[in-house]
């Protein structure tokens, strides 16, 4: 379905600097980023960068970075090379295996040629992006090289070493009282959470696979909804819903329209930051749930359709995916979402495009099976109760 028709003026940018595509995690790591390079051919091929706004914009500063990270952190990965890493921190070389004891660097978070480089374009494109929903030059920004959501102030986590999401939400601060975070990514949004954990200024609602010290990073379950303490503003300004394996595209957007239709209510955010990771998409490498292309896209659509209903800015971003191909998929098509055109885009893949090759696995088609039980559905009808009763529990103390 298309959604609310998009008002007169309707503004909607796309903030890609392709200089992101030339780095490598290494050649096992499943963080690829050949992912981008195929979301970017597949929105180009379907032209939908001609209705957008389209930005290349800088590498964020230092300073910028640091609105956010410890100094000695960000000059840490600024100067880090796999070369010098190793005399500089000869511990980490142990045959016992890569130890996270210096700022997180390990297996997960390679250092590798060029990251501080790499982390700046990911960075700035959210910053440029909310800056320009800041200064009411876009209504809808997309930025998808970012949304990692694992950084902490001072440590590199799951993939992540800066956290352009936090940079981002700081920077919508500065102009709205309140922000509201979604994360649909299939790990918890660790790094956004705590970085707000004591405010209510943002609002911070993560869908995860939750299986404490068996899924990655361990945190998010139910019951961790903010600081205890009764005179923290931060306490009930943040909902965890936990799930198990092979959640469906029914059951996911039962539970989505529940959850953020009520927190939207009660909260009434002045702004959206919305994470898209696709590794929630069924068939992922390292995700664990059944979703199809639309059912991923359900959630983007009613943010779209809520923002521009009430004239709210929304900062759509990026996060993990491990099957590129798919990732692509999902992107370019909530890209379609984002400027109304969803409707109109031909499901078959543009005939003349770069890398559509690398598409034919699952046919060239924008919506190939991805539920195919691949993983049962282990999430039964108690489980989503028990969420909705807990949300609903604790949104009483949300303003209201
Ligand atoms: O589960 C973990 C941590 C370990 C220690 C490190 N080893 C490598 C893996 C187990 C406990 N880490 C997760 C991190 C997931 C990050 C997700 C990021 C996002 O999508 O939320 C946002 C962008 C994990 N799962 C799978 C792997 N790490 C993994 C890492 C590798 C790997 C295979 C799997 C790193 C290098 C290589 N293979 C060569
Ligand atoms: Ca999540
Ligand atoms: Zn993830």
């Amino acid at each position: 379905q298309q959604g609310i028709e998009k008002p007169k003026g309707y503004r909607v940018s796309w903030h890609h600097n392709p200089l992101v595509e030339r780095y490598h995690f290494g050649q096992l790591h499943p963080m690829k980023v050949w992912r981008l390079t195929l979301t970017k051919s597949l929105i180009m091929g379907y032209n939908m960068h001609h209705a957008m706004d389209v930005y290349s914009p800088p590498a964020a500063t230092k300073e910028e970075i640091a609105a956010f990270h410890k100094e000695d952190y960000v000059e840490f990965l600024s100067v880090a090379t796999p070369k010098n890493i190793a005399e500089m921190y000869p511990e980490l070389a142990q045959p016992t295996g890569y130890s996270s004891a210096v700022y997180g660097v390990g297996d997960d978070c390679p250092i590798f040629d060029g990251l501080f480089e790499y982390c700046a374009y990911y960075s700035g494109a959210s910053v440029d992006a909310a800056r320009k929903l800041v200064n009411q030059q876009s209504d809808v920004a997309l930025n998808w090289t970012g949304g990692l959501h694992h950084a902490k102030k001072g440590e590199a986590s799951g993939f992540c070493y800066i956290n352009d999401i936090v940079l981002a939400i700081l920077e919508l601060l500065t102009h709205h009282p309140r922000v509201l975070y979604i994360d649909i990514d299939v790990h918890h949004g660790d790094g956004v959470e705590q970085a707000f954990w004591s405010t209510d200024r943002v609002f911070c609602v993560s869908f995860h696979k939750y299986d404490k010290e068996v899924f990655f990073p361990g945190t998010g379950p139910l019951d961790s909804t903010g600081p205890i303490h009764p005179d923290n503003p931060g306490r009930n300004h943040t909902i965890n819903v936990p799930l198990n394996d092979g959640i469906t595209d029914q059951d996911y957007a039962y539970l989505f329209d529940y959850v953020i239709g009520a927190v939207t209510r009660h909260y009434d955010p002045t702004a959206i930051v919305l994470q898209c990771g696709a590794d929630s998409l069924g068939h992922d490498r390292l995700g664990c749930f059944n979703l199809n292309i639309k059912g991923h896209g359900h959630c983007v659509q009613f943010c779209v359709d809520y923002c521009t209903k009430f004239k709210k800015p929304l900062l759509v971003l990026g996060g993990g995916g491990y099957t590129p191909r798919n990732v692509a998929r999902a992107w370019a098509h909530e890209t379609s979402v984002c400027i109304g055109a969803a409707d109109l885009v031909d499901p078959t893949l543009p005939e003349h495009m770069p890398n559509r090759e690398a598409f034919r696995r699952e046919g060239m088609t924008l919506f190939p099976n991805l539920g195919g039980w691949r993983t049962q559905n282990l999430n039964t009808k108690a489980d989503l109760d028990k969420i909705i009763r807990s949300v609903t529990e604790q949104l009483k103390y949300v303003r209201g």
